[in-house]
């Protein structure tokens, strides 16, 4: 179970680690980043939530700060370019909903999809992290669980009217989730991350918000399965 070691055999100053490190590090930056202004649009949508989506996206500005932190222990320039390219086609989307106004489809987005990503991404990466990230992760992680019960909370108290679009934000979101991870395995398997243990625990976050939310487990089986063949 190399995944649950405590101190893996990785050398984290090699020229092949730093490499593969810019990008990771560009992206969990630039999707730290649109994590806080993507709360921060929310609060146009949701104005009587306004205090509680201001918190979350000054959380998402810390946690921004602590993987820029990262990235410089390991005298590493992140790749911004990348990283915008990488999160386009969601960016593109949550723009898209946020200017009609539809803020379910802005919800799935950002406080399940993204949220989840980043959940299963960081709990993959904590074990083999170097120890200034461990520490930073496993901070960021935390909040992170708080972020997505944001949208959980919200999508369930609206889910009779809501479930119909949240299933079409799902069938029009979710297959992005899997062509991201297939540009991030080589780079992510360097820094010692499988990508099978990626999709295992994306879908069981996902699978478990789905479920508070108040989605059945044949709707589940369904709405997660979309794009999954792709993998
Ligand atoms: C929202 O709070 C955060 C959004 C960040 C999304 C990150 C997705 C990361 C996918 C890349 C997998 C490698 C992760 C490595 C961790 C440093
Ligand atoms: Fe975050
Ligand atoms: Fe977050």
């Amino acid at each position: 179970m190399p995944q649950l070691q405590a101190s893996p055999d990785i050398d984290f100053s090699t020229a092949t680690y730093r490499d593969a490190y810019s990008r990771i590090n560009g992206i969990v930056i630039e999707g730290e980043q649109e994590a806080h202004a993507n709360y921060i649009r929310l609060t146009e949508m949701l104005p009587e939530h306004k205090d509680e989506l201001l918190r979350l996206s000054k959380m998402e500005a810390r946690h921004k700060k602590g993987f820029e932190a990262c990235g410089r222990n390991l005298e590493v320039t992140p790749d911004l370019d990348f990283a915008q390219q990488f999160f386009a086609d969601l960016h593109r989307n949550f723009q898209v909903a946020a200017e009609a106004g539809q803020v379910v489809p802005c919800l799935v987005i950002q406080s399940l999809i993204i949220e989840c990503f980043a959940i299963a991404a960081y709990n993959i990466y904590i074990p083999v992290a170097d120890p200034f990230a461990r520490k930073i992760t496993e901070g960021v992680v935390k909040d992170e669980y708080t972020h997505l019960n944001f949208g959980e909370e919200w999508l369930k108290e609206n889910f009779n009217r809501v479930k119909d679009e949240i299933e079409a934000a799902n069938r029009q979101n979710l297959p992005l989730v899997w062509r991201m991870l297939n540009e991030v395995e080589q780079d992510a398997k360097v820094l010692g991350m499988e990508k099978e243990a990626l999709v295992e625990d994306f879908m069981i976050q996902y699978g478990e918000a789905l479920s508070n939310i108040g989605f059945s487990t044949k709707d589940i089986m369904r709405m997660s399965a979309l794009g999954l063949a792709a993998a």
